[in-house]
């Protein structure tokens, strides 16, 4: 039901749509509202806070289907359900029933993660950002980098140390935005994923209360590993689903274009591309699905979901190059869809864990 509910919205709002928003380099208000109210920003949150509570093999279904209509949705979507799930795992009663359901509500239209720095990006462990306690305060100065849905999210979980160096003096906190001190800055020119805003951070001085906390005192890196295990199977999903996007249309390409007195499909050389593309996608979609029931079913996942991730976004990529290949020139133009493709899932081998921490998250699993 979930994944129909997400179809049907995708179909109908998204994919006549996705060329148009990435223009105008927004996604309008409107849609991620009508997400929210669909369940969509709250897939695997509890009903007692506004959620679907449909669980992670639900949301990895709605995240591919909603990925085929705009991967730029996909990702807004992706970060907000992973916000509201950290939250609702870690967060206190009053935390929960502030954003939580804030985000779950569309309320908040959408929840920020803030853990990556100019300087701290695969080794979030060496990040600067400290917080200082000033009373009954904290005071929080340092700078993030790469920050999905900045300019318009309505929470965001900010990491920064508290204690020593390392992994292990490092605390959660939750930020409203319009704290003072919460510094918009630089909005990223992107290749892909255009309609989605990328921002970096300022925190100059941003003071919050003793309760912005999120979960124990020099818990926050480990917090943040949990997240990304999660995060990894919606971005594992999201590049499969732009991915089937891809497929679509170099397949209905392939039918329609006339060569040599033939349609192109007829040829064995486009009918190989299209044959390994179909059973690699397929098997992305099973390593995405099996991540997504072990996280269901409260097992460890981390591994399954580095490997679903890495998999799924290193197949996908290939997949959309080779749609790309079956366009011919055409496919260079921004007359077809597969151009935005190309360039929308290649940062799935970079965000939430480039292609090499997920190998190196596998091997120390494997080795352990
Ligand atoms: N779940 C729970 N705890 C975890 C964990 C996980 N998935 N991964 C690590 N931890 C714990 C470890 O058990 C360890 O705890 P102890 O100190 O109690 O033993 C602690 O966290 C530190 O782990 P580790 O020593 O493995 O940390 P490293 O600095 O070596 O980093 C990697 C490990 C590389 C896996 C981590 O830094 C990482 O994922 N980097 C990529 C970050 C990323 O994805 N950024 C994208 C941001 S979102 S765009």
């Amino acid at each position: 039901m979930v994944r129909d509910t997400a179809r049907a919205f995708s179909e109908k709002t998204l994919f006549p749509n996705a060329a148009r928003f990435e223009r105008e380099e927004k996604i309008p208000r409107e849609v991620l509202a009508e997400l929210a109210s669909l369940g969509l920003m709250s897939v695997n949150i509890p009903a007692q806070y506004e959620g679907a509570e449909a669980g992670a093999v639900a949301y990895a279904l709605a995240m591919f289907e909603i990925a085929r209509g705009c991967a730029s949705t996909a990702v807004t979507m992706a970060v907000t359900n992973m916000v509201g799930e950290v939250i609702a795992k870690f967060g206190t009663e009053p935390q929960r029933e502030r954003y939580v359901k804030g985000l779950a509500t569309g309320e908040l239209v959408a929840g920020a993660f803030a853990l990556s720095e100019p300087e701290a990006g695969s080794d979030p462990g060496s990040m600067r950002t400290v917080a200082e306690r000033k009373g009954d305060r904290w005071v929080i100065t340092g700078a993030k980098q790469w920050i999905t849905s900045a300019d318009f999210a309505g929470v965001f979980v900010v990491w920064a140390r508290t204690g020593g160096g390392g992994t292990a003096g490092i605390s959660a906190f939750l930020v409203p935005a319009q704290t003072p001190g919460l510094i918009v800055s630089k909005h990223e020119d992107k290749m892909g994923l255009r309609a989605s805003s990328t921002c970096a951070l300022t925190f100059d001085a941003c003071e919050v209360p003793e309760d912005a906390l999120l979960g124990e005192l020099n818990g926050g890196f480990k917090i943040a590993m949990m997240a990304l295990d999660g995060g990894r199977i919606g971005i594992g999903a999201q590049a499969t689903g732009i991915a089937s996007a891809a497929l679509d249309e170099g397949v209905a390409y392939a039918r329609d274009r006339k060569q040599f007195g033939k349609s192109i499909g007829d040829f064995q050389a486009i009918q190989w591309m299209i044959a390994d593309s179909r059973t690699e996608l397929d098997a992305a979609r099973l390593l995405v699905l099996r991540a997504a029931s072990l996280k269901q079913a409260g097992a460890l996942f981390s591994r399954e979901a580095a490997m679903a991730k890495v998999f799924a976004t290193e197949k996908a990529g290939i997949i959309c190059d080779r749609m790309l290949q079956v366009h011919g020139g055409y496919g260079y133009t921004k007359d077809y869809a597969i151009e935005r493709h190309v360039r929308d899932v290649r940062v799935s081998r970079i965000y939430e864990g480039t292609s090499e921490i997920q190998r190196t998250v596998i091997a120390r699993n494997v080795l352990r």
